[in-house]
């Protein structure tokens, strides 16, 4: 290969290689019967556009695909990017001595990218060959018939008489049967895209498939496209006429599972009138003849029937080749072959060649697509692999959610992109994008879990037709990555402590509420709190106003912090919980001057309550001050409709908090809310003052008891509990019992352990003072029984041994089950009944003798207290009275009964 630049005008290079007949690394040139093939390699072209022309001696002329099947020259390539261009060797431009040499010259030019700079290879080849009488020649764009022009030589004598004049036989007019026959001269036909030529021995006729005055005719059930002429050749009155005709199959082939089977005519009746002798039959592909060895070795199958040449190709064979394809959107592939039949007959004395080159596309069929993702969640890495296509495919962007990048975009921002070639003459694409690119979306679907998501479109071009498709996949990826935040609460004294440790999850994405408000800066103004990268906790006063009071209780009021964490960014509760606790605290209090505060909360079971809107029981008595969830009452006990009681020597104030409510009560309301009321309660002693709200009253003045004389001393003592363990001492009382509750007593000997003494009763009595001979006075025991007046009201219990009982006869005990004031008394009438009583207990107790069994006082039989009712009271046995040096007195109390 030679080559030179000829020219640098401008920016434009053209270089011109002149190749030989054929070329080690360049364009390839073969002779093949009654063509010539070149083939550009596709390592020469590298995808630049090419030109080809057709060259002569004088003339390089463009071929285009109309020129080039007018002409005899066909182009094609392959998926390996080689370009094919095949010449007739008596196509237009080929130049041939003798119809026996020919040579065809081509020009290939590559505009090279991205220069465009021209870079022209010119070829030629020269073929000698044989012609035969009918060559026919059936290409993919055009039919050819060749045949001998000239008459066969024939000896004779010369007649004398004539001059021997050789007629100059010019070609005058030709006939084409469409199959109606019309007559044209040569312009007219060629201007219309067929060639006609003749040398002095031959003549070309040629058609472009497809052409109007072509025709189809079946033959044994394969259509054929015949170009039938006559040509008229003449000399004044000397004329020939040359007849010529092609036929080539327009189908025949047929794909019946994986084999595909390719029927010929054995007579092609538009070319034969007579019975023809097959003489040979050859096999080939590309335009190339098998050789015996080839055919062998392929899986081609070629057999004769009475009336066809049947060929069969399985498809896949090494021959053709695959083809990618689009339909709907979806990658499809055919296989595709070209095999080539070769038929020489002999028909009288003429021969005719026949020779069909027959594309064959099989039909396209669905080619799925595979996506192997070998992402690895641990290298948080997007890994995926997407194959697998023919050679013919290329990847030339990728759109990832926000922009489309080319490969080389691709590559240069460092993302990886593979290309794989397989042995099986298929490709993938395998792609590499971390989790932490911008192009990976990043979404919670659960709390606990981060889905990576990564869509992704692929753009592809089928080369070389660039017909453009796209495959879009979605890669997807969970890991459990996240640690969810943690909080906890506890109650103090006077606050909550809220205590949140943040997970994975941004400080800034988790908000707290605390009572349904988003704890917000001004709030944190409010609150102490500390925070740092990973912890955050907040004190919240119990009195403040996100805290709900569930309920204002003895001991204290229940109060409720409702704390919910949650995520901002996916909007999403991480935790709920809330914290009640009781806070022991103080609502009223009572002063010695006679002042009385109260702070009120409003009540969550009252939600509509406005702390303005409650009252003391003078309802000008609002609170001083009120909040939206405090009212704090400030009044004396001479104000504000404050009652007092005189109980014994102590004062009770008392007074009471509600809501007036201005309007009726709203029957119709379906949940009407619950009353508000507080009673406020105020014991004021002797000089001394203490506050009695709701809780216990805790000091009060010295503890009465009138203490037993002796050296026996006996004591009545108040149980606390109903089976005597707990008992009341000297410092607690008054003790505070409600009026209906039973009072259990106990009338011992102290620190005596003699076995032979025991306690008897003899009267127990109630008083309202410490004088045990005051009026009113209230029977218990009378003569060691229950008082039979009122026997239900006192129940005398056995005595036991048990822990703290060695002797049970130094022990008596009584429950009075209630109080009830039915004697007449000037003072119980002026009080009301409702009134707290205090009330004193005395008992006149004897020891006597327990063996001394004479001694009846010690061994009293009481009678069962219904034979007293409505029975005679002559069998009630009256014992004898106890001397008074043998009586004991002892009392107790004041026990406040409310
Ligand atoms: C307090 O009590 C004493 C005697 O117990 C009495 O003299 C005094 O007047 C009382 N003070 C008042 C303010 O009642
Ligand atoms: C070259 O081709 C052109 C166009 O077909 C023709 O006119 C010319 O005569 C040819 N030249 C030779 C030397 O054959
Ligand atoms: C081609 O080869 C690759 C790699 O060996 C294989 O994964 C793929 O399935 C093959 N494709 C076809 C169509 O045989
Ligand atoms: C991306 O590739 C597609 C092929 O699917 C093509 O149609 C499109 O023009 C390409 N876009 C760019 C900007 O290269
Ligand atoms: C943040 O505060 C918590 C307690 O409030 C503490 O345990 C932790 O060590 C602190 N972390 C840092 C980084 O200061
Ligand atoms: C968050 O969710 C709550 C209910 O779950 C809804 O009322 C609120 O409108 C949501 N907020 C946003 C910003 O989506
Ligand atoms: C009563 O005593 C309390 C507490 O000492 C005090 O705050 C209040 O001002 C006093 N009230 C009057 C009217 O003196
Ligand atoms: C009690 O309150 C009334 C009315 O508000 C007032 O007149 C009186 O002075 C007050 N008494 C005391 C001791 O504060
Ligand atoms: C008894 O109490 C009622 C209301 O609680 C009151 O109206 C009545 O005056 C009181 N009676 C006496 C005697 O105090």
């Amino acid at each position: 290969m030679e080559c030179f630049e000829i020219g640098a005008l401008w920016v434009m290079v053209t270089i011109i290689c002149i190749h030989a007949d054929t070329s080690e690394d360049g364009i390839q040139a073969e002779c093949l019967g009654n063509r010539v093939q070149f083939i550009l390699p596709g390592s020469l072209s590298a995808g630049s556009p090419l030109e080809v022309y057709a060259v002569n001696n004088t003339h390089t002329v463009l071929l285009s695909p109309h020129l080039a099947a007018q002409c005899g020259y066909t182009q094609k390539s392959d998926p390996w990017g080689n370009t094919i261009v095949s010449a007739s060797l008596q196509s237009c431009f080929a130049e041939s001595q003798g119809d026996k040499e020919f040579k065809v010259a081509m020009q290939f030019k590559l505009y090279e990218i991205p220069t465009l700079s021209e870079k022209v290879h010119e070829v030629f080849k020269s073929c000698s060959h044989a012609m035969i009488s009918r060559e026919i020649l059936c290409e993919t764009n055009f039919m050819e018939v060749s045949v001998r022009n000239a008459l066969p030589e024939i000896k004779i004598e010369p007649v004398k008489e004539w001059p021997t004049v050789i007629p100059n036989l010019q070609l005058w007019k030709i006939l084409l049967y469409t199959p109606g026959e019309k007559a044209f001269d040569k312009d007219a036909l060629q201007a219309m895209g067929y060639s006609v030529y003749s040398s002095p021995t031959r003549l070309v006729m040629r058609s472009p498939f497809d052409m109007a005055e072509t025709f189809i005719q079946n033959v044994d059930n394969v259509d054929m496209m015949v170009f039938k002429s006559v040509v008229l050749f003449r000399d004044r009155w000397v004329m020939t006429i040359v007849e010529s005709a092609a036929a080539c199959p327009i189908n025949g082939a047929s794909v019946v599972g994986q084999m595909i089977y390719w029927h010929v005519p054995l007579r092609i009746t538009p070319l034969v009138s007579s019975e023809v002798e097959i003489l040979e039959v050859h096999l080939g592909v590309n335009g190339r003849r098998f050789t015996p060895e080839e055919m062998g070795s392929r899986n081609h199958v070629m057999a004769i029937t009475d009336s066809h040449i049947v060929v069969e190709i399985p498809i896949g064979a090494a021959d053709g080749y695959y083809k990618s394809h689009v339909l709907n959107d979806q990658y499809h592939v055919s296989y595709n072959i070209e095999p080539m039949l070769e038929l020489l007959w002999k028909e009288g004395l003429d021969k005719t060649s026949y020779k069909v080159l027959f594309p064959i596309t099989t039909p396209l069929t669905p080619w799925p697509l595979q996506v192997i993702d070998y992402t690895q969640h641990k290298q948080k890495v997007f890994d995926v692999l997407l194959g697998y296509f023919l050679p013919d495919v290329e990847l030339l962007n990728i759109t990832f959610v926000s922009e489309l990048l080319t490969v080389s975009e691709i590559i240069n921002k460092g993302i990886v992109l593979h290309e794989h070639s397989f042995s099986n003459d298929t490709k993938a694409f395998t792609l590499q994008v971390p989790f932490s690119d911008p192009q990976v979306q990043i979404k919670n679907f659960r709390l606990d879990v981060t889905t990576y998501t990564l869509p992704l479109v692929f753009g592809f071009i089928i080369m070389p037709e660039h017909t453009a498709f796209a495959r879009s996949i979605v890669l997807e990826a969970s890991l459990a990555d996240i640690v969810l935040p943690q909080a906890e609460g506890s109650c103090y004294e006077d606050y909550f402590n809220i205590y949140v440790k943040y997970g994975t999850t941004p400080s800034s994405q988790i908000k707290i509420k605390l009572g349904q408000m988003e704890l917000n800066n001004k709030m944190l103004q409010q609150y102490q709190h500390h925070s740092n990268e990973t912890h955050f906790d907040i004190i919240v006063p119990f009195l403040s106003p996100v805290v709900a009071f569930e309920s204002v209780q003895l001991a204290g009021i229940m109060g409720r912090l409702d704390v919910e964490i949650y995520d901002s960014l996916n909007n999403w509760s991480i935790r709920e919980f809330s914290l009640a606790c009781p806070f022991f605290v103080k609502l009223s209090e009572c002063f010695s001057n006679g002042t009385i505060t109260v702070v009120l909360p409003k009540l969550e079971s009252v939600p509509h309550l406005d702390p303005g809107e409650l009252s003391l029981r003078d309802p000008a008595c609002k609170p001083y001050d009120n909040e939206d969830y405090f009212a704090y009452f400030h009044f004396n006990v001479t104000s504000c409709g404050t009652t007092r009681k005189f109980v014994g020597d102590t004062m009770i104030y008392e007074n009471e908090v509600t809501r007036k409510k201005d309007e009726p009560l709203s029957q119709t309301s379906e949940n009407p809310e619950p009353e508000y009321r507080f009673m406020v309660s105020c014991v004021y002693i002797a000089n001394a003052t203490q506050s009695m709200s709701f809780d216990t009253v805790s000091h009060f003045k010295e503890p009465y008891a009138d203490v037993g004389k002796g050296e026996l001393t006996i004591s009545l003592r108040l149980s606390k509990d109903m089976v005597y363990r707990l008992f009341y001492h000297d410092g607690d009382y008054p003790v505070l019992k409600f009026l209906k509750q039973p009072l259990y007593f106990e009338v011992g000997m102290n620190h005596s352990r003699d076995s032979r003494l025991a306690v008897a009763l003899g009267n127990c009595w109630a008083t309202l003072t410490e004088d045990k001979e005051s009026k009113p006075r209230w029977d218990l025991i009378v003569d060691g029984c229950a008082n039979p007046k009122d026997p239900e009201q006192t129940i005398i219990h056995p005595v036991v041994a048990d822990e703290r009982v060695d002797i049970p006869d130094h022990f008596k005990r009584f429950e009075v089950k209630t109080f009830t004031f039915t004697e007449d008394d000037e003072s119980s009438k002026s009080e009301n009944a409702t009134l707290a009583r205090r009330v004193f207990v005395h008992c006149d107790v004897v020891i006597c003798h327990a063996k001394n069994t004479a001694d009846g006082r010690c061994y009293k039989q009481c009678e069962a207290a219904q034979n007293l009712i409505g029975s005679s009271s002559s069998r009630v046995r009256r014992s004898t009275s106890f001397s008074e040096e043998a009586l004991q007195h002892v009392s107790i109390g004041p026990i406040l009964l409310m």
